[in-house]
């Protein structure tokens, strides 16, 4: 553990930590922050009035909105000359969303990494290669500083060029692999097929920034025999480091002397309890540069506080099941990408990578799955090839109780994401 002293905390020692930092971070909000200030007032909410627990839920959410509104620096809390260091998000429409770290944040951050690391069985001795981009990214030098704080050695690889990652896996003797899922799955594929999975030093695979599902650890722990693990985190928030799973893969410890969550459900308007799923609200504890109040995450998942067999006693957030901004509604159902992928990684005559297209045809929404199959042989052998479809589509309408539309394609035929995967294409948006 790198943390020993937080991460085994009785629950009434969280508790009081969390309620001390929320009241402070509520009275910075409100004293630093015009937003903050302005959204209390109006409703006649005074930092003070935040006494207990039950408290919180009196304080409006912050949401994506609050943050493009107030692009780029209107939500920091400090002036500029504090703020060491500025991420952004990806921002695929409009304008990203910005976080300003001040050095305190930035040593809080590489913390909650190495812990997130520590807690995925990775030590000093560890060489970790690092696969995600370095940039405005939060990925990329969030680890990079999480790896140095836990005193292992860091390969700066950045995303793309899969050959090149993969020889300098080889040559430097990486041991921990630092990758979205999707791209984590690429590179063991092209290790399988350019036969050079047995000269790898592979042993933990950190995956993060994506949803993953069991099927797709299982997978990957099969093709690179490495210990596969996944850490959640947001830029909003600060990027990765909110949480992480340990060796028990048993939910994500949450670094809770930096991060209070919640679930609620949005549409009551209600806080839920252990066990219920529901979206994350997060509040940052401790961040100078830029404290965010009941962020609205959009992340489906649910919480546990019961100790780990590991030890820690950090509570838990689920495996998270989608956003609620990717659930499709398909002819009145509720669909998630997530149990899709479930459904494919589970079935061995199947590559790793699918597509999901959507559209609406003679007013029906229709939902097609287009797979890679793991060996192109079967592509010509119609009567398996019927019996994999017709499988295939057995198994989908049990999880989705949908008819789904399937298509089989050559291995390595879908385009590859370097960064953050995008699996759906809706076409009804057009
Ligand atoms: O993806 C931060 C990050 C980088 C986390 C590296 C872990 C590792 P954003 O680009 O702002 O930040 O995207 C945040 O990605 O709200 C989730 O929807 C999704 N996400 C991140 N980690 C996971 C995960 C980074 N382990 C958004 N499982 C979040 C599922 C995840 N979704």
């Amino acid at each position: 553990m790198f943390s020993p002293e937080i991460e085994t905390m009785s629950r009434k020692e969280i508790k009081e930590m969390q309620l001390e930092r929320l009241k402070y971070i509520v009275r910075y909000a409100y004293d630093n922050v015009r937003m903050y200030r302005e959204r209390f007032d109006s409703i006649g909410l005074k930092p003070e009035h935040i006494k207990t627990f039950k408290d919180i839920e009196n304080i409006p959410y912050t949401t994506k909105d609050d943050l493009r509104d107030n692009y780029p620096f209107d939500l920091l809390a400090v002036p500029m000359k504090k703020i060491v260091r500025i991420h952004a998000s990806s921002g695929t429409t409009g304008k990203p969303i910005t976080c300003g770290y001040t050095r305190k944040d930035l040593d809080n951050w590489s913390t909650c990494l190495a812990r997130v690391l520590a807690m995925a069985g990775a030590t000093d001795e560890d060489i970790f290669q690092i696969s995600f981009g370095y940039g405005l990214f939060t990925g990329g030098f969030g680890l990079h500083y999480g790896v140095e704080k836990l005193g292992a050695t860091v390969v700066p690889m950045s995303s793309g060029n899969t050959e090149r990652q993969l020889m300098i896996m080889k040559d430097f003797g990486v041991t921990a692999l630092i990758a979205t899922p999707s791209y984590a799955m690429y590179l063991a594929e092209t290790a399988k097929r350019e036969g050079i999975l047995n000269d790898l030093k592979l042993r933990l695979v950190c995956m993060g920034a994506e949803a993953s599902t069991a099927e797709t650890h299982e997978s990957l722990q099969r093709i690179f025999g490495a210990f596969p693990t996944e850490n959640y985190g947001l830029t909003e928030v600060g990027g990765p480091g909110v949480s992480g799973e340990c060796r028990e893969k048993a939910g994500m410890h949450i670094n809770e002397d930096m991060y209070y969550p919640e679930i609620v459900n949005i549409e009551k308007n209600r806080v839920l309890g252990e066990g219920e799923q529901g979206e994350m609200l997060l509040t940052t504890l401790t961040k100078e540069g830029m404290p965010i109040l009941r962020y609205r995450t959009k992340d489906i998942t649910s919480l546990t506080y019961e100790p780990c067999k590991c030890g820690r006693t950090l509570a838990r957030m689920s495996r998270v099941v989608g956003r609620t901004d990717d659930m499709l509604i398909i002819r009145g159902v509720n669909v998630f990408p997530s149990q899709i992928e479930s459904v494919l990684m589970g079935m061995e005559q199947l590559g790793k990578t699918y597509e999901i297209i959507v559209d609406r045809v003679n007013y029906m929404d229709t939902l097609e799955v287009k797979v890679e199959v793991d060996d192109a042989n079967l592509l010509t052998d119609y009567s398996k090839l019927e019996e994999l479809v017709a499988n295939i589509k057995k198994r989908l309408r049990v999880v989705l109780q949908l008819d789904v539309k399937v298509k089989l394609v050559e291995p390595f035929s879908i385009k590859r994401a370097e960064g953050k995967v995008k699996r759906v294409t809706d076409l009804r948006k057009k």
